[in-house]
């Protein structure tokens, strides 16, 4: 028996934005260069530690393509915080951000959210999503599922979002 809370969060986000790389990067350590796309959600467990102590995070991917929505929709359900990523290379995906905002807060009810621009191995401007987060009153964090640069910092943030703490 364990009595480490267990949190559900989500990652969501434009398709090849790097959310399955991002989860593979923290929960097993690896980066792949070439990747199947997701089909539908899976999820993966891991525990955060945290000042205020262990937390666990069942952690949902998602598959940002479109036509996966009402899959989407119940993947959301009961997530206490919500990853919404984009590229920072690509521009259009940060452009989408307030579609997935709107999305994740509309299907989970009461959910924390944390921005988070990947590929920052690609992109030498930074900060360029800290305004949406900040118009939403959200946390914002720069990441490389590549060279893991942020990756811990992330899950760290949406675990205490998840907690409460955040
Ligand atoms: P998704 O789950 O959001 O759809 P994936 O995205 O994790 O499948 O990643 C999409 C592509 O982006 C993959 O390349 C992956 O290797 C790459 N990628 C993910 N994160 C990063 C990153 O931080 N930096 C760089 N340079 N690339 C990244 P392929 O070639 O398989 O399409
Ligand atoms: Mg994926």
């Amino acid at each position: 028996m364990s009595d480490i809370p267990l949190y559900k969060v989500s990652v969501g986000g434009d398709e090849a934005v790097g959310k399955t790389s991002l989860i593979r990067r923290y929960c097993e350590g690896q980066f792949e260069t070439s990747r199947v796309a997701t089909i539908g959600v899976d999820f993966q467990t891991k525990i955060v530690e945290l000042p205020s102590g262990a937390v666990k995070l069942s952690i949902w991917d998602m598959a940002g393509q479109a036509r996966f929505e009402i899959v989407r929709t119940g993947m959301y359900r009961g997530s206490r915080a919500v990853a919404i990523v984009f590229d920072l290379s690509n521009p259009e995906t940060l452009a989408h951000l307030p579609a997935w905002h709107t999305e994740a807060v509309t299907n989970a009810k009461g959910t924390k959210i944390l921005v988070v621009g990947n590929k920052l191995d690609l992109a030498p401007a930074r900060g360029v999503g800290k305004s949406f987060a900040d118009s939403v009153g959200a946390p914002y964090v720069e990441t490389s599922a590549q060279s893991g640069e942020g990756v811990a910092e992330m899950f760290t943030a949406l675990a205490a979002l998840a907690g409460g703490n955040g």
